[in-house]
């Protein structure tokens, strides 16, 4: 569904409304129980039906390359054509135990805010009685906010909540970019299937402690660890930046196979819950998405076979520039453990 603003204001909230029959008006009813600016702490009007024209959206049709919206009137095609006249934006909440949610942004895992999408091109359809705003990057959201134009002046606010997206207008240009699954659908994986993390079990018996951080520009810093074969390793990952990472180490060689697989878990409900780490058996070790001013420690064994393991971020969107290297040099006869 989607809310539209009314331009009337009721003397307290509105609650409740209902048509009469009889003299076609609709009566709204309503208190001030939470917070509101309204003037009274309750309220019985009546919004009646003048003979004038009232421009207004009456229905919205969601595709997954855009948005076509349904006027009470014909549009203003001279401005209603413009898409930098238009306006959207979308963003999620979190599906949790708490009362409420934050405002978090529907791109960027994690991140509070919102994001802007842009309106590529707009369509005048049916007689300027309904537009198309292209909007390609247009996702599965929990709010998305639309601001349109349909004559000098003259804007409407709809609010729409985005659980389905139908396949492409034709006509318009189709997406390129992946849907990503409902934000809820992935709340409830993560609330649900969520596993501890297997390497966040200390050990008595380590014999290399390694730091890693975040480093600029997707970076980890530093770049380069060395330890030896067999050793076993303390490692603690800190995250400094304002972005959630991780840390994951793979075996050598499977660089191609892992990115592949990472880039696939972007439409993956349940890669959350699984921290992003790709299940292609190629991942040794790893930290849990680690939040912004987050810290993780993990203990692992490192692998009996010298060489140049590969570890990445697999935040969606992080892996190709955020690598590093774990340097295996032979175990040396010194008595430390195998
Ligand atoms: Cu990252």
């Amino acid at each position: 569904g989607a809310i539209v603003p009314l331009p009337v204001s009721f003397r307290s909230g509105s609650h409740r409304g209902k048509f009469n029959d009889r003299d076609g008006a609709i009566y709204v009813s309503g208190m001030a129980g939470w917070g509101t600016y309204t003037a009274a702490d309750g309220c019985l009007q009546r919004v009646r039906y003048t003979g004038k024209s009232l421009q207004q959206p009456i229905g919205f049709h969601l595709h997954d390359n855009g948005v076509r919206i349904d006027f009470a009137e014909p549009v203003d095609s001279g401005v209603a054509a413009d898409p930098a006249r238009h306006f959207a934006q979308s963003w999620n909440y979190r599906y949790g135990g708490g009362y409420g949610s934050d405002e978090y942004s529907s791109q960027h895992e994690g991140l509070r805010g919102h994001d802007h999408l842009p309106i590529t091109a707009v369509q005048v359809l049916s007689g300027g009685r309904s537009l198309f705003l292209e909007i390609p990057e247009i996702q599965p959201v929990d709010q998305l906010h639309l601001l349109v134009a349909t004559g000098a002046g003259v804007e409407h606010d709809l609010v729409i909540t985005a659980n389905r997206l139908d396949g492409p207008m034709p006509g318009a240009e189709e997406r390129t970019l992946p849907l990503r699954p409902h934000p809820l659908i992935a709340d409830t994986a993560r609330a649900l299937n969520t596993k501890p993390n297997p390497f966040a079990v200390p050990s008595k018996d380590v014999t290399a402690k390694v730091e890693v951080g975040v480093g600029p520009n997707l970076s980890f810093s530093p770049r380069r660890l060395d330890v030896r074969a067999g050793d076993l390793v303390e490692l603690t990952f800190t995250n400094p930046d304002t972005v959630p990472h991780n840390w994951a180490l793979f075996k050598p060689g499977t660089l191609a196979r892992v990115g592949a697989a990472v880039n696939a878990l972007v439409t993956d409900p349940e890669a959350a819950a699984r921290q992003y780490v790709p299940e292609t058996g190629d991942c040794l070790a790893w930290t849990d998405i680690t939040p912004p001013a987050g810290k993780m420690a993990i203990w692992f064994r490192v692998p009996e076979e010298p060489g140049r393991y590969p570890f990445l971020c697999t935040f969606p969107g992080h892996w190709m520039a955020m690598q590093g290297e774990l340097v295996v040099a032979p175990a040396e006869g010194n008595g430390k453990p195998k």
